[in-house]
């Protein structure tokens, strides 16, 4: 199966899903316009997006079991895209709640759901509700599976992760906090707990535990891959929030009008010149479009992106040689991570 046909078993699910959940309102007797409400934020948010992390819980899955998408059962083929749903009902939950902290305008290529007429901050509640929902699938689908608890608990863990991850970049962004006290110590936080988490170990995860390849050190073995790769990943969004397109990116970035502790920012004050550096901190994080501006020039001025394309070519290298050393003695496959790699290696968007 190619993956234009993988997407397209992946996204006929989704229907299913929406009405196994739809089912339960109904049974709670909610009334008409509470279930439209439901079935348009859940439309709106959860798919839509490059569905990344949930195609990845089934081809994660495919190599583990040394298999073509095609040519699994089609129970398990179901069971992994509904884990791979649920990572999308949990980026959902995210997305929604982190577009009202960060005054979003756009994701996706559309207005954020606390954009839309009549919704605003009932959209907190809106995230609330995708995250719950988690759970009523994992209940339908996987209660009677061995390995139930082992997915409760790390759904419940990396979600306590991403929220403290979330927490730190808030706490950073505040406007107390002057870009002296900015570090990469707290920006490697923020970016392994807020993204790495739950965009790279979760997926990966659930897969093991449907495959049966989950011991300990088979975890530990792809953690301490993909929480680097998740790095990397979140560092490269750092860069795509002032250098890609908007068009492409499908989002417009604010991370310096919103003062983010961003991997370009901290590069730049590593070598910028004592006038540069008052220029940043004066200009940085004022919600102004001409301070904006006067922080990309100096981007500009110190070639921030040939820095950055240096850093990308590292990274892709120590990856590469930690996958090598992968010891696949007990089922776990080295193409598991080598596919992620490769998915995120000199990404546009
Ligand atoms: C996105 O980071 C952050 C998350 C997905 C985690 C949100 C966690 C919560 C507990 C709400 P970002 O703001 O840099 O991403 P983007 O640029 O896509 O808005
Ligand atoms: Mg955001
Ligand atoms: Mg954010
Ligand atoms: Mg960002």
């Amino acid at each position: 199966m190619d993956k234009d046909a993988t997407r397209k078993v992946f996204l006929n699910e989704f229907e299913p899903l929406r009405e196994d959940l739809l089912d339960v309102i109904k049974l709670y007797s909610m009334p008409e316009e509470a279930i439209k409400w439901f079935s348009d934020s859940f439309s709106y948010n959860v798919p839509g997006g490059k569905l990344n992390r949930g195609l990845s819980v089934v081809d994660t899955y495919a190599i583990l079991k040394g298999k073509k998408v095609n040519e699994l059962e089609s129970d398990e083929l179901k069971k992994v895209t509904i884990l791979g749903w649920c990572v999308e009902m949990l980026q959902a939950f995210f997305l929604v709640a982190d577009d009202i902290m960060d005054k979003a305008e756009k994701r996706r290529g559309h207005p954020c759901w606390y954009k839309k007429d009549g919704v605003g901050l009932i959209a907190i509640n809106d995230s609330f509700v995708l995250e719950g929902a988690i759970y009523v699938v994992l209940k339908k689908y996987f209660k009677k599976e061995p390995y139930y608890v082992e997915l409760l608990e790390l759904f419940h863990d990396i979600t306590f992760k991403t929220e403290l991850g979330q927490f730190l970049d808030l706490i950073v962004e505040a406007e107390h906090q002057k870009l002296d006290q900015f570090s990469m110590d707290k920006h490697d936080f923020v970016c392994i707990y807020k993204t790495a988490y739950y965009s790279f170990l979760l997926p990966v995860a659930l897969a093991m535990y449907v495959a049966g390849i989950d011991s300990d050190e088979d975890m530990k073995q792809v953690h301490d891959v993909l929480i680097p790769l998740g790095l990397y990943f979140q560092n490269q969004d750092d860069f795509l929030d002032v250098y890609a397109p908007p068009e492409i990116l499908g989002k417009i970035g604010r991370d310096i009008l919103e003062n983010k502790n961003s991997w370009l920012i901290l590069e730049a004050l590593k070598i910028a010149s004592p006038e540069q550096k008052k220029i940043l901190t004066e200009s940085y994080g004022q919600q102004d479009a001409e301070c904006e501006a006067r922080v990309k020039k100096i981007y500009h001025d110190l070639a921030i992106d040939k820095v950055y394309e240096k850093y990308e070519e590292e990274q892709y290298q120590m990856l590469s040689q930690k996958i090598a050393s992968i010891d696949e003695s007990r089922g776990l496959k080295k193409d598991v991570l080598t596919v992620f790699l490769n998915k995120v290696y000199k990404r546009q968007k």
